[in-house]
């Protein structure tokens, strides 16, 4: 038998940190469609996100993302945020939007290069100093294109030297986080491909090193919730960059695509002792066409109710069942939590709190979104890459 009243406190401790990106303008290649009451600067990302945690009272931190999110005081900024009821999250480097970075950044044949983007990555844990912020989230872009491009193994070797450099840059209390993605924007060789990678470098480097899983940055049919099994038990797990995909790195709402899929990695996390503050539980998305602020509440929903059904699993019945040799008995208890409607059970959770039980509804109520169409006149709207 689950205890509820477990589950339910479980769920009120869940921090899902946002990203500022995604209150910002963003598209495809081919079209950005600017929509009006976008934030204009990194304030009023922030006061956007503190939306988002008025109404769920789950996502207390946001990640900023530099040079996007750069600005003169970052205490200021800290300020800001806690003054509207959140606070700094991760913050995430840029090494991939500089016309020097056509062939890498940290992985780059020359060290001019290099040395230009290690700069970049110890200018972000100085801005976490400032912040607050525990974790430097590293997402690289470089890779090569074409067969004999560059050395392969040469290319680990400049990673591993720039890792090393920025790890011994860390305070106590500070992580970095390293991100893999199979493919795009390199086509042929990409030097952080995979979790193995990531594990090899995190593990060479030391504790405060740790793999993120993105979970739009697998090849189709990829087994994610294997690999969060794995980093659990060898201490890895940092955190992770959540979204959906139907065929590349999507960037959807999290939970759209399969939430079945959502819900297994959950379980893992759950089985796995890492439903902790340990494990980072980030979204990495973006709201091309939706609105941005309850396209984000919806995700943030989406997480709390895979969370809720991870956490509904029976796992005694599931442990008499696996050593039993029970396999339809253990899938069938794996099913009933997730055939299990959580929304009367995260309606009372959110009512326990103080907070209205239907977020979408509660925000449409608001009227932010009617206010920061009209207020937000003038300058520039902040879009992903400005
Ligand atoms: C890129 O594909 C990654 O998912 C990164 O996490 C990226 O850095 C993020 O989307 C914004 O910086
Ligand atoms: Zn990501
Ligand atoms: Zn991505």
């Amino acid at each position: 038998m689950t205890d509820v009243a477990a589950v339910k406190a479980a769920l009120k401790t869940q921090a899902i940190e946002t990203p500022s990106w995604a209150y910002g303008n963003s598209g495809t290649r081919f079209k950005v469609f600017a929509q009006a009451g976008v934030p204009r600067d990194p304030f009023e990302k922030l006061a956007d996100a503190a939306k988002v945690h008025e109404f769920t009272g789950v996502a207390p931190t946001v990640a900023l993302h530099i040079p996007w999110d750069r600005v003169e005081d970052y205490a200021a900024l800290a300020k800001f945020a806690e003054e509207h009821g959140v606070r700094l999250g991760a913050i995430n480097s840029n090494t991939f939007q500089d016309d020097d970075y056509k062939l890498g950044s940290v992985c780059h044949p020359d060290a001019a290069v290099r040395r230009k983007a290690v700069d970049h990555l110890l200018e972000c844990v100085d801005i976490m100093d400032a912040t607050g912020s525990r974790d430097l989230k590293l997402w690289f872009a470089d890779g090569t294109n074409y067969p004999g491009q560059d050395d392969i193994r040469a290319r680990q070797d400049r990673l591993a030297e720039a890792l090393a450099e920025v790890y011994e840059r860390l305070g106590d209390g500070q992580r970095m986080l390293l991100e893999y993605k199979f493919f795009e924007p390199a086509f042929y060789t990409t030097d952080v491909p995979d979790w193995g990678t990531a594990y090899a470098h995190c593990l060479k480097l030391g504790p405060k090193a740790q793999v993120v899983v993105d979970t739009g940055h697998h090849a189709p049919g990829t087994n994610i919730e294997f690999i969060v099994a794995t980093l659990l038990r060898e201490g890895k797990l940092g955190g992770f960059d959540f979204n959906s995909r139907f065929y590349a790195d999507d960037d959807l709402m999290v939970g759209a695509a399969d939430p079945f899929q959502l819900f297994r990695i959950m379980y893992e996390v759950v089985r796995g002792g890492g439903f902790t503050p340990d494990v980072a539980f980030m979204l990495d998305q973006c709201h091309n066409i939706e609105a941005k602020v309850p396209a984000i509440i919806r995700s943030v929903m989406n997480v709390q109710e895979a969370t809720a059904k991870a956490l509904l699993v029976d796992r005694e019945a599931l442990a008499a069942a696996q050593a039993s040799g029970d396999v339809l008995g253990a899938n069938g208890v794996v099913m009933d939590a997730f055939n299990t409607d959580v929304r009367p059970l995260l309606r009372e959770v959110r009512e326990e709190m103080g907070l209205a039980p239907e977020p979408m509804a509660a925000y449409a109520q608001s009227g932010w979104a009617e206010r920061i169409v009209a207020e937000r006149v003038g300058g520039e709207q902040a879009g992903w890459g400005a």
